[in-house]
């Protein structure tokens, strides 16, 4: 048992090591880490399950700092317990360019910090894809093998955000009791008190979305540990409020929002060292203490071993198959069965939206890989997400591989993220591409983290037709191509769809989208090809002899350029196609290969139902571009093509005036 002094101690360890290295760094955030560092000693010091030896365990607790302006608790705390990777160097370090502390907690950046936080209520919502994912796992593999709980800490910021709103509601849906969120609830935002902006009574909003409530004295460490102790026993989600003091210690300036984000200045730190009767120099950490964090490292050891000795004993393919689902490979018969589906397609190429492309590849790809976990934010039928092995996940039968998020895409898409950093699962959903715009900040944070989540995004521009501008991408395909380290995928028929899944399930550290029509297309690639062309980004799909005009196209109007082509190599102008699905992969491959599919015809065109942005990268500045110009309009899909100038003849006169 650790006494209250021991405890105050430990507490101050992280009050001092956060206000020095805020201090050293001239930057940061000493208010959080000061205000929860009672909640977090209690949480890591008596019944976070982990061990800093072995951090990746598959079984530990999952904790997450949604508040990850307070950075500096979680890495204080990395240090205390024993983390190998982050030595007391590092905290000195803080917010240095190429450090492991930068200033907010980077994921990969050292273990222990499982998700990149700092977009506010980001976190919360990474940790129900996280309880999400034990809860799966656990119907799937048994609680020998997986049974954890996922611990949050979030400030008022993180619950203002709407984000938070859509994951604390499914959480509260699906029964997630695993899930226990702290609320650092010290009344302090930037702009100063919380009354400024906000009256919510959390605890109600809370109740109302079906969670256990509970609040304490975020500094009575008795009364801390006694609500996680209720928490674990919930059959609910638990929202511990817990009432503290932003910056607590620091005699002039705790409670208000100066301590927020700004250092405390040396006169301030000599006035808390004293009020909290700490002698020990800037990061140094009195040997009692020191043990005290350790032995709190090391208090899960038992726990892991015992895991160990069970995943030992499990029957070999289970243990095997659980090993190679959080190894993230891929089953050796995946390949396999792609091929044989792309055997099958060019035996007769279907012609038909590459929505249902898409679902006719996951049926083969659900198939083979039982980690793929789908969804769709109420669109199913509209993204054909749900294959024919994926039964619907319920608050009380998670034995199903289909999540149904609700009109919640925000969410989802943070939530697939905490999925996909927890592992065991590979996430995708489907949601109408328009609507990326409400994911776009979780798709960033999955480019910026490099994890393996899948956007399936559908009604990919005016194709859409009757539901007019409001639901026609224009500016999307540029706007999510701009995002570093995010594949789009753009397929132009079922072998092309097939290829892109493909590739993306092989991307471990990547995110991807794909772009589908809600449109019949005409298939575009007639033949068996045992190698994957999309796998370069873009490739010649019709090629001509010392061409005169280049097509470059994605998706949809692939079929447009491969008619065009045809005409205009039926009036005597030669004429090629390129394919484009993905720009970003294309721009990855050797330059002489890149130069050898951008050819020397002297008129390139570039056709896309979209904004011409990124598109000079093919045609240069001289070239013409068939494409959107403007929003989109309200009419049956064939009519917006004529109307918006997106044809065939449209094609061919474009390349018929540039020749002239
Ligand atoms: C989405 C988002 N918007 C704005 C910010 C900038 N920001 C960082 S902390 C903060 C205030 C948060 O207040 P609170 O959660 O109460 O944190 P505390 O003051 O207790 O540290 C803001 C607005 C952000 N990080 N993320």
């Amino acid at each position: 048992m650790i006494s209250r002094e021991q405890h105050d101690r430990m507490a101050n360890a992280i009050r001092f090591l956060s206000m020095d290295a805020v201090e050293k760094a001239n930057s940061g955030h000493p208010g959080l880490p000061m205000g929860a560092a009672d909640v977090a000693t209690v949480l890591f010091s008596k019944y976070l399950k982990f061990d800093p030896k072995n951090p990746l365990w598959p079984d530990r607790d999952r904790f997450v700092l949604s508040a990850g302006h307070g950075s500096m608790l979680i890495y204080s705390l990395l240090y205390l317990t024993g983390y190998e990777d982050m030595s007391i160097e590092d905290l000195k370090q803080f917010r240095q360019l190429g450090s492991k502390t930068a200033g907010h907690p980077e994921y990969g950046h050292a273990t222990g910090i499982e998700t990149t936080t700092g977009p506010l209520g980001q976190g919360i919502a990474n940790a129900v894809g996280m309880a999400i994912a034990e809860r799966k796992l656990a119907a799937e593999f048994g609680a020998d093998l997986q049974n954890h709980h996922t611990y949050v800490l979030c400030g008022d910021g993180c619950l203002m955000e709407g984000i938070s709103h859509e994951a604390i509601a499914l959480a509260g849906h699906l029964k997630l009791n695993k899930l226990v969120l702290f609320w650092d609830n010290n009344n302090i935002t930037i702009d100063g008190a919380v009354s400024l902006s906000d009256s919510t009574d959390q605890i109600a909003r809370f109740q109302a979305v079906h969670w256990n409530t509970i609040a304490v004295d975020g500094h009575d460490q008795a009364a801390i540990a006694a609500a996680i102790e209720a928490a674990q026993t919930s059959d609910r989600p638990t929202f511990i409020a817990c009432k503290t003091v932003i910056g607590f210690g620091a005699p002039n300036k705790q409670g208000t929002h100066k301590v927020h984000g700004s250092p405390l200045g040396a006169e301030e730190i000599a006035a808390t060292r004293k009020a909290l009767n700490w002698e020990a120099e800037a990061f140094t950490i009195p040997d009692d203490v020191l043990s005290d964090w350790r032995a709190a490292g090391t208090r899960s050891v038992s726990i892991r071993e015992e895991w160990e000795s069970r995943l030992a004993e499990t029957d070999g393919d289970k243990k095997s198959e659980f090993n190679r689902r959080f190894a993230g490979a891929l089953p050796s018969n995946f390949d396999g069965a792609i091929d044989t589906y792309k055997k099958k397609l060019a035996d007769a190429p279907p012609a038909i939206a590459t929505r249902k492309a898409s679902e006719d590849a996951l049926e083969v790809i659900n198939g083979v890989l039982p980690e793929t976990l789908g969804g769709s934010a109420d669109l199913t039928p509209s993204n054909n997400t749900k294959t024919s092995q994926m039964k619907s996940i319920t608050p009380t039968d998670f034995s199903g591989r289909y999540v149904h998020w609700g009109i919640r895409e925000h969410g989802m898409a943070a939530a697939m993220n905490g999925i996909a950093l927890h592992g065991g699962l590979i996430p995708y959903s489907g949601g109408f591409m328009i609507f990326s715009d409400y994911c776009r900040p979780s798709i960033r944070l999955a480019a910026l983290m490099g994890i393996r989540v899948i956007h399936v995004l559908t009604h990919d521009s005016i194709g859409v037709g009757e539901d007019g501008p409001t639901h026609e991408p224009v500016e999307h395909m540029a706007a999510l191509r701009a995002i570093p380290n995010l594949l789009m995928f753009r397929p132009a028929d079922a072998v092309e769809t097939a290829e892109c899944w493909q590739l993306a399930l092989h991307e471990q550290h990547r995110p991807s989208g794909l772009a589908l029509t809600r449109q019949n297309l005409a298939p575009s690639r007639l033949t068996y090809e045992a190698d994957n062309l999309c796998a370069k980004g873009a490739y010649e799909l019709r090629s001509a002899d010392n061409a005169k005009v280049s097509i470059f196209a994605s998706g949809s109007e692939v079929e447009l350029a491969v008619k065009a082509a045809e005409q205009l190599n039926a009036k005597g102008v030669a004429t090629r196609v390129v394919s484009v699905p993905c720009v970003e992969l294309f721009q990855e491959q050797p330059d002489d290969y890149r130069a050898s599919v951008i050819g020397n015809a002297p008129v390139k065109i570039a056709a896309e139902a979209a904004v011409r942005q990124g598109w000079d990268y093919f045609i240069g500045n001289d070239g013409d571009f068939v494409g959107m110009h403007s929003f989109g309009a309200s009419g049956p899909a064939k009519d917006l093509y004529k109307h918006f100038g997106i044809t065939v003849d449209a094609i061919v006169a474009a390349a018929e005036k540039k020749l002239a």
